[in-house]
C-alpha cells in the first residue's frame, strides 16, 4: 500500500495505513504501543466526517449551543468507548487478531485520563456522551490538565501519591488548536476612564485550546470537548538567554504552563489556592471568551444571547463565568449594566453537587481582589440592586470577608439544579432557604445518569449479549426497554443465564487479581464492593467495622452457615485529608490481619485495591454482587456508581440518601436492602448527647470491634495507630457511624440470608437491571434540554 492508497472502507488497511504513515513503522517491528495508536488513529478517522457534519448542521441551523463549563472530565479511556459508539468492535476486533494481536490487551494499553476526582468528574463525561447521543449541539470547556489525579499505591497500608502522566504518551484523541488562543489579564487595578471602568491586569496568560471530539451512540452526532492549556504570551526572552540567564529565559512560559499543570491542587496554602482562583478564572474567561466569539461572528445583537447560548457551571466551580460575562457586556460592549446582568442571568444555569459545608467554595476578599478586581466590583453592584429589590435578603455573594461562589453562582443563574430528588429539597429548605423564598422557580431537580453505553455495553460485554438476545438492541438507546426483561425473571432458564454471566464476570476478576495482585480469590463468596473517593460522609470505616464484628462472631462460632464474603474497597483520599488517610490504612491492616487468620480466611476476605479510576471500575462492577451505598443520610447529593451497579445487576445494601432513594422506589423495596437513620432522624439524633458513645454501649459487637482496634489487634505494637479514629467514632461522631452501626449488621445478615438462596437472589440482581432503565444520562440531559436550557435536538439534520 502507497501513501496515496489511503484506505477508505477497510478497518485493517486503515490500521497499516496509519502504522506507516502515521506512526513510521513497520509492522514488524511495531510494539503493542504502535498497534494501539495505529487503531485509535482509524477509529479517529470516523469520527471526523459525522464530527464536522454536526458542526455544519448546527452553524446551518443558528441552533441554539449548550456549554458545559466543568473543572473536571474524568473521561478514563477513549479507544473502546468510541469503537462501541461506532459499532467497530467486531471489525475492529478481527483486523487487530488478523494481526496476531491480543485485542483486549490493545485496548488496555490506553493511559485512563483521569481528568476529575469523583462523581462531579465523571458525570461531566457521561453527560457529554449523552449530549452527543442525543444530537444536542453542545461543547464541554475544561482544563487540559498535564497530571490528572495522582497515582495510588500503598506502602505498609498508608496511601502513596505519585505524579499521573497520561500525556507522557501521545494522546490520539486531540486536535491541537493553536489559532484558537486567549490571552487573558490577571491582577492589576481597575481604572476609570470617561467615567467608565476600565480593567488594567498587571499579568497575561494565554489560553491554547485541545479539541477532542466526542462521538454519541450509532455515531449520530458529535460534540466538542474543548479543553484550555497554559501558555506565556512571550514564551522565551532571549536577552535573558543571551546573558546566560537559561533559566529566566522560559521562566514566563514556565509559569503559565503552571495553571493546567495539575487537577485540584492542595488548596491548604496560600499560593495554592492561589492557583486555584487561577485555573478558576483562567478556563471560565477563555471559555466565556470562545462563546461570544462563535456568536459574535454570526449575530450582532447580544440581547440574542440568551436564545443561542446556555452555560451550565458544573458546582461552583466556574462561578466567575457569570461575572466575566457581565464585565465584557459592560465594559467592553457598552450595555447598561443591567442589560449585561439580566442576559448573563438568561444564559447561565448552576449545578450544585454538595451540601457539606466544607465543599461550598469560597475566597477571601483579599486574594480575590488581588487577583480579580474588576469582578469583584461587579460583584458587589449586583449585590446592592438585589438587596435594593429584596431587603429582607440576607446572604448576599459578599459577605463575612469571603466572597461566596454558591450565592454568587445562585443569583447569577436562571436555573439552579440538585442531582436527586432528595438533595433538590435539601437545597431549598438548608443552604438555599433564603434565595429560595425570594425566587421560587429557580430551583429545579435533575436526578444524575450513567451512560448506558460505557456503563453495561462496554464494560459488561456478557450481559449486554444476554439483554440483547432477550429482548433485541434498542435499549442501548433507550435504556428504559429494560423493563422488558421483567417477564423473563420468571424463567428458570434465563434466570440460569443471567447467573452465569455474574459467574463469568467474577471469575474473570478473580483471574485479574491473581495476576495483578497475587491474591486468590472464592469466586463462590458474594462480591461486596465499596468503591469511591475515601470520605467520612461516605463511611468506608462502618463497612469496615462490620467487618472486624463478622469476624470476630465467625471466629467464636466456626462452624456457623457463614454465608463467604470478599469485602473489596477502593478509593483515594485527598492528600491534605488524614482522617481518610487513617481509614485507609485501618482498612489495609484490618485485610492483612483477617486474611491471614486460617480460621475465617475461607469466609471472609478483604481486599482494598489501589489506584481505583474508571478503568477499575469498569472491571469491578459487573463483577459485584452487592453495592455498598452507605452514607450517612442528607450528605450524599446523589452518587452515581449506585446506578452503574444496580444497573449491573448488584442489589444495593444503603441508607435513604442521595439517588439511592430513587433507585430503591424503582427497584422495589424487597431487592434493596435499606438501613440506617433517615436524614431527618440523622439531624435529630446529633442534638442528643453522647449518642455514640450510648450507641457503642448498646452493641455489644459493636463495643467489641471499636476495642479491637483500640486494643491494637490491627497494629500490634502500636494500639495508639488508629487512636483518632477510636476517638472520633467514640466521641464526636458527627457522621453517625455508631448509630447506624446495629441497622447496617442487621441489614447485611439479610444480605447473607438472601444470598444463600441463590436462585432468589439472581432474581433480585435480574430486577435491578430490569428496572435501572430510568438512570440513563439520555434521561437526565433530556431534563436539562427541556428545564433548563431550552436545547433541542440536531439530529437528523446532520
Ligand atoms: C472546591 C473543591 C473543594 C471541590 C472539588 C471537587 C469540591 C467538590 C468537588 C467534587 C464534588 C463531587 O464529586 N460531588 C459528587 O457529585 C456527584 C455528581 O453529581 C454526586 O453523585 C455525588 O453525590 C457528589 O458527592
Amino acid at each position: 500500500m502507497a501513501r496515496d492508497d489511503m484506505p477508505q472502507s477497510d478497518f485493517r488497511d486503515a490500521i497499516l495505513w496509519h502504522l506507516a504513515y502515521t506512526l513510521g513503522k513497520d509492522p514488524d517491528h511495531a510494539q503493542v504501543f504502535d498497534w494501539r495508536l495505529a487503531l485509535s488513529h482509524a477509529v479517529r478517522d470516523r469520527i471526523v466526517d459525522r464530527w464536522m457534519a454536526a458542526t455544519r448542521a448546527t452553524y446551518r441551523a443558528d441552533a441554539k449551543r449548550v456549554y458545559y463549563l466543568s473543572m473536571e472530565f474524568l473521561i478514563g479511556r477513549l479507544l473502546q468507548d468510541n469503537i462501541v459508539n461506532l459499532q467497530l468492535a467486531d471489525e475492529a476486533q478481527a483486523a487487530v487478531e488478523s494481526f496476531g494481536l491480543d485485542y483486549a490487551g490493545l485496548l488496555l494499553d490506553e493511559p485512563d485520563a483521569a481528568l476529575g476526582n469523583g462523581g462531579l468528574g465523571r458525570l461531566a463525561a457521561c453527560f457529554m456522551e449523552s449530549l452527543a447521543t442525543l444530537g444536542c449541539p453542545a461543547y464541554g470547556y475544561g482544563i487540559r490538565y498535564e497530571h490528572g489525579l495522582f497515582r495510588q499505591s500503598f506502602a505498609e497500608g498508608r496511601q502513596v501519591e505519585a505524579p499521573e502522566d497520561w500525556l507522557e504518551q501521545p494522546f490520539v484523541w486531540q486536535f491541537e488548536r493553536p489559532e484558537a488562543r486567549f490571552t487573558l489579564g490577571f491582577g492589576g487595578r481597575v481604572a476609570t476612564r470617561d467615567g467608565r471602568a476600565v480593567w488594567e491586569p498587571e499579568s497575561f496568560v494565554q489560553a491554547e485550546a485541545f479539541d477532542t471530539p466526542v462521538i454519541g451512540w450509532r455515531g449520530a452526532w458529535a460534540n466538542t470537548l474543548r479543553l484550555w492549556a497554559g501558555r506565556a504570551v512571550d514564551p522565551f526572552d532571549l536577552d535573558r538567554f543571551n546573558a546566560g540567564d537559561f533559566a529566566a529565559a522560559v521562566e514566563a512560559e514556565a509559569l503559565a504552563r503552571t495553571i493546567s499543570r495539575v487537577l485540584y491542587p492542595e488548596d491548604s496554602t496560600e499560593k495554592g489556592k492561589r492557583l486555584r482562583l487561577t485555573q478558576e478564572y483562567f478556563f471560565s474567561a477563555a471559555s466565556i471568551r470562545d462563546i461570544l466569539r462563535r456568536f459574535e461572528a454570526d449575530h450582532a445583537d447580544l440581547r440574542l444571547l440568551p436564545q443561542k447560548v446556555a452555560i451550565q457551571l458544573n458546582d461552583t466551580h466556574p462561578a466567575i463565568a457569570g461575572p466575566e460575562l457581565v464585565r465584557i457586556l459592560h465594559d467592553e460592549r457598552g450595555l447598561p449594566f443591567d442589560e449585561a446582568v439580566g442576559i448573563t442571568r438568561g444564559c447561565v444555569n448552576y449545578t450544585n453537587h454538595t451540601l457539606l459545608p466544607e465543599a461550598l467554595e469560597s475566597w477571601g476578599e483579599g486574594l480575590f481582589a488581588d487577583l480579580l478586581p474588576r469582578h469583584l466590583q461587579i460583584i458587589d453592584r449586583i449585590d446592592e440592586a438585589d438587596a435594593k429589590a429584596h431587603p429582607d435578603r440576607r446572604n448576599t455573594a459578599r459577605g463575612d470577608g469571603k466572597v461566596r461562589m454558591g450565592e454568587l453562582s445562585f443569583i447569577l443563574s436562571n436555573r439552579v439544579n440538585g442531582v436527586s430528588a432528595l438533595h433538590t429539597g435539601l437545597m431549598k429548605t438548608t443552604v438555599f432557604a433564603d434565595q429560595h423564598r425570594i425566587w421560587p422557580d429557580r430551583i429545579v431537580n435533575q436526578t444524575n445518569g450513567v451512560t448506558p453505553r460505557r456503563w453495561l455495553l462496554g464494560c459488561n460485554p456478557r450481559l449486554s449479549r444476554l439483554i440483547a438476545q432477550t429482548i433485541g438492541d434498542g435499549w442501548v438507546g433507550d435504556l428504559e426497554q429494560l423493563h422488558a426483561l421483567e417477564p423473563h425473571v420468571a424463567d428458570a432458564g434465563w434466570l440460569d443465564a443471567f447467573a452465569a454471566v455474574k459467574a463469568a464476570n467474577k471469575a474473570d476478576l478473580c483471574d485479574w487479581i491473581a495476576r495483578e495482585h497475587g491474591v486468590a480469590l472464592n469466586p463462590q463468596a458474594l462480591f461486596d464492593v465499596q468503591i469511591k473517593r475515601i470520605h467520612e460522609y461516605k463511611r468506608q470505616h462502618l463497612n469496615i467495622l462490620e467487618a472486624i464484628a463478622l469476624w470476630q462472631e465467625m471466629r467464636e462460632n466456626p462452624s456457623a452457615d457463614w454465608t463467604a464474603r470478599v469485602k473489596i474497597f477502593g478509593g483515594k483520599a485527598a492528600p491534605g485529608y488524614f482522617f481518610a488517610k487513617d481509614i485507609i490504612r485501618l482498612i489495609n491492616d484490618v485485610a492483612a490481619v483477617i486474611n491471614a487468620d486460617a480460621a475465617t480466611n475461607e469466609k471472609l476476605q478483604i481486599l482494598y485495591l489501589p489506584n481505583y479510576n474508571v478503568t477499575l471500575a469498569e472491571r469491578l462492577i459487573p463483577a459485584a454482587d452487592l453495592s455498598e451505598q452507605i452514607s450517612t443520610a442528607g450528605k450524599e447529593a446523589s452518587g452515581t456508581g449506585n446506578m452503574k451497579f444496580a444497573l449491573n445487576g448488584a442489589p444495593t445494601i444503603g441508607t435513604l440518601d442521595g439517588a439511592n432513594v430513587e433507585i430503591r422506589e424503582l427497584v422495589g423495596a424487597e431487592n434493596f436492602f435499606l438501613f440506617g437513620l433517615t436524614a431527618e432522624e440523622a439531624e435529630a439524633r446529633r442534638a442528643v448527647p453522647d449518642h455514640a458513645a450510648r450507641a457503642i454501649a448498646a452493641d455489644p459487637r459493636l463495643t467489641r470491634a471499636v476495642e479491637a482496634i483500640r486494643s491494637g489487634t490491627f497494629s500490634p505494637g502500636e494500639p495508639d495507630r488508629y487512636a483518632n479514629i477510636v476517638e472520633n467514632l467514640t466521641r464526636a461522631d458527627y457522621f453517625l457511624v455508631a448509630s447506624d452501626f446495629a441497622d447496617y449488621w442487621r441489614a447485611q445478615r439479610e444480605v447473607d440470608f438472601a444470598y444463600a438462596n441463590r436462585t432468589e437472589w439472581t432474581r433480585m440482581a435480574a430486577l435491578n437491571v430490569a428496572r435501572s432503565g430510568w438512570f440513563s444520562s439520555d434521561r437526565t440531559i433530556r431534563g436539562y434540554m427541556q428545564d433548563i436550557w431550552n436545547a433541542k435536538s440536531l439530529l437528523g439534520q446532520e
